[in-house]
């Protein structure tokens, strides 16, 4: 998360600490739950036509079965879904957020749901390692891990910040430059579905455990969550899922 985001968001707790999330027997009582997420991130969470869709759509209803409840989808920018959350606009983030111990004190993560890490994605004869990154034009996206590290990587020529991932990738294919860092399963999916920009995965920067987020202090809530979470994951559901998006089961080994 951006510095500035977050001690933003470290100050909101503390202004708005009086504000309550809705409890699990609320949320219930109501049939719905309201998820906040940033849907440009394919194959996680991103759009078909008004709908959203991806391994973590798919996960976020089927937790929401299992609770009883119905999912109703809150698009929202990503550095702004942990503030939403503090500031009870959702009940949960789905957004594949990485659990960082400077997010943990602002939000409480689920179980992680699964696992995975930031790479370097380059079109061909692009930078592909950290070594050919040295005074190049790095992308990536507002607010995320990969900015973070980006940033702290020694001698690059300069980081670009966009506000979606797709807006990044964008930047990538369209040469504006030089590489892109981002999560390992969005750049498969990335070359993917641009066949002809060939674009190549480089470097793994760094792993990270990717979870659910509730609001601070929401213990029930986040309990149910992984009860459900546990069941998915025992009864097949998750496993169905995760290989119909990556061909493999993702979940953390
Ligand atoms: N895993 C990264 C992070 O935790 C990216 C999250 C999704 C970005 N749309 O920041």
């Amino acid at each position: 998360m951006h510095k500035y985001a977050l001690a933003s968001l470290i100050l909101l707790s503390g202004a708005l600490g009086t504000a309550s999330a809705r409890d699990l027997a609320a949320i219930k009582a109501s049939g719905v739950l309201y998820v906040g997420t940033e849907p440009t991130y394919a194959p996680f969470t991103y759009t078909q036509g008004k709908k959203v869709v991806g391994f973590e759509a798919e996960l976020a209803e089927a937790i929401a079965r299992k609770l009883g409840v119905k999912v109703e989808w809150r698009p929202s920018g990503f550095d702004t879904l942990l503030i939403g959350l503090d500031r009870d606009r959702f009940d949960l983030v789905v957004s594949s957020h990485g659990i960082t111990p400077e997010r943990q004190k602002a939000v409480d993560f689920a179980t992680p749901h699964y696992c995975s890490g930031g790479v370097v994605l380059a079109r061909s004869n692009g930078p592909l390692t950290v070594a050919a990154l040295k005074g190049k034009a790095v992308g990536v996206q507002l607010g995320t891990t990969y900015a973070q590290r980006a940033q702290k990587l020694p001698g690059l020529g300069s980081v670009k910040t966009y506000p979606t991932n797709a807006d990044a990738l964008q930047m990538l294919l369209g040469g504006r430059v030089n590489a892109f860092v981002t999560d390992r399963f969005v750049a498969l999916e990335a070359r993917k579905k641009f066949p002809q920009a060939n674009l190549k995965l480089g470097e793994m920067l760094f792993q990270e455990k990717i979870g659910i987020a509730v609001k601070k202090g929401n213990t029930p809530l986040r309990n149910a969550v992984n009860a459900a979470l546990r069941g998915v994951m025992a009864d097949g559901t998750y496993k169905k899922i995760s290989t119909k998006y990556f061909g493999e089961d993702i979940r953390c080994k």
